[in-house]
């Protein structure tokens, strides 16, 4: 009821500026590879899984729109970020570009599918679809809450804030211009969380936001949460979902880079997809997360691009009956 067209734009975002590359030199150390190669990127991966032909197969129309980021890294290289936020320009100017493309296929009346790429992408994908989506629902599977400020962060990592960005908490960052808060902390659900600072649980707390931890997933089921989560949101809003791969168990999606245990089983995690599909509220998906650099074995690899696959096609109409 949101959308105009059975078209489906594919964003591919190969990215990692917005989260440490600890654990890719450690794959390198062990294995020697090259970390630019697109046999370690998450959205290449994932394409060449057949993800396209998974998409037509569902019947949409599917445009694919590819990006290449190592060109726009090695000048921001040059930039010394003034804060301790990392990468601060890199990022920014990934996700303008992102934006930008996001908001053009969404005017189009089309369903958006992001492939990232670290979750600091959120920043883009959201707001690409809320600038076209008025009054725009966010439903946000993560271990993790990614709600720090720029002055909250322990870590420094951005993927680990978008939230707080596209909601205005952290306030206008420079470098940022170009994001205006456009999310309001009463449109958004969390769904898996299991890891989260205690200045993001301060944040949750005191701007009343909608979380459902994994200790909730267990009390009440997977369809209760997310039965809570639409009518919360209500009918008449048009729905993201963010889904970050480390939500799922680490059994289940080991291949990403900070990995928590206790999460998602598979079945639940692509049980949200499905379910939001239904709603026939969805006009954005992001699939985050998805690094094949951090596996410890070619099964791990494999198993992780699968699962990102396989929930993204849940979430585009993929039914088991
Ligand atoms: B992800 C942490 N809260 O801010 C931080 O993977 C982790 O996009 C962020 O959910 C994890 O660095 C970000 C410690
Ligand atoms: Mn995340
Ligand atoms: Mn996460
Ligand atoms: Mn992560």
């Amino acid at each position: 009821k949101f959308l105009t067209t059975n078209s489906c734009a594919v964003i591919a975002a190969p990215f990692s500026g917005g989260q440490p590359k600890g654990g890719v030199e450690l794959y390198k150390s062990f294995f020697i590879c090259n970390i630019t190669n697109n046999l370690f990127r998450g959205p290449p991966r994932m394409l060449e899984a057949g993800l396209l032909d998974m998409i037509e197969g569902l019947d949409w129309k599917v445009e694919i729109q590819h990006n290449d980021f190592n060109a726009l890294e090695k000048e921001c290289k040059k930039v010394v970020d003034t804060r301790h936020i990392k990468n601060a320009s890199f990022v920014s100017k990934t996700c303008q570009t992102i934006h930008e493309q996001i908001k053009k296929h969404a005017a189009l009346g089309q369903m958006i599918l992001t492939l990232g790429g670290d979750h600091s992408l959120g920043m883009a994908t959201v707001s690409g679809t809320a600038a076209v989506h008025k009054n725009l629902g966010v439903i946000w599977v993560d271990a993790h809450a990614d709600i720090n400020t720029v002055d909250s962060t322990d870590t420094g990592n951005l993927h680990g804030c978008p939230v707080s960005f596209l909601t205005g908490l952290t306030g206008q960052v420079e470098g940022f211009e170009w994001l205006k808060p456009c999310l309001e902390t009463n449109k958004i659900c969390f769904i898996g969380l299991r890891d989260v600072d205690e200045p993001e649980k301060k944040i949750l707390k005191e701007n009343n936001i909608k979380a459902f931890s994994m200790y909730h997933v267990d009390k009440y089921g997977i369809s209760k949460v997310v039965e809570m989560c639409l009518e919360y949101l209500g009918k008449d809003t048009p729905i993201h979902l963010s889904f970050d791969v480390d939500a799922l168990d680490p059994s289940v999606a080991p291949s990403t880079g900070t990995p928590v245990r206790g999460g998602l089983s598979f079945r639940e995690g692509h049980y949200i997809c499905e379910a939001l599909h239904e709603s026939g509220q969805l006009v954005g998906i992001d699939i985050m997360e998805v690094n094949p650099a951090l596996a410890l074995s070619d099964e791990q690899q494999i198993q992780t691009i699968n699962v990102g696959c396989s929930l993204a096609r849940s979430a585009l109409g993929e039914t088991l009956l």
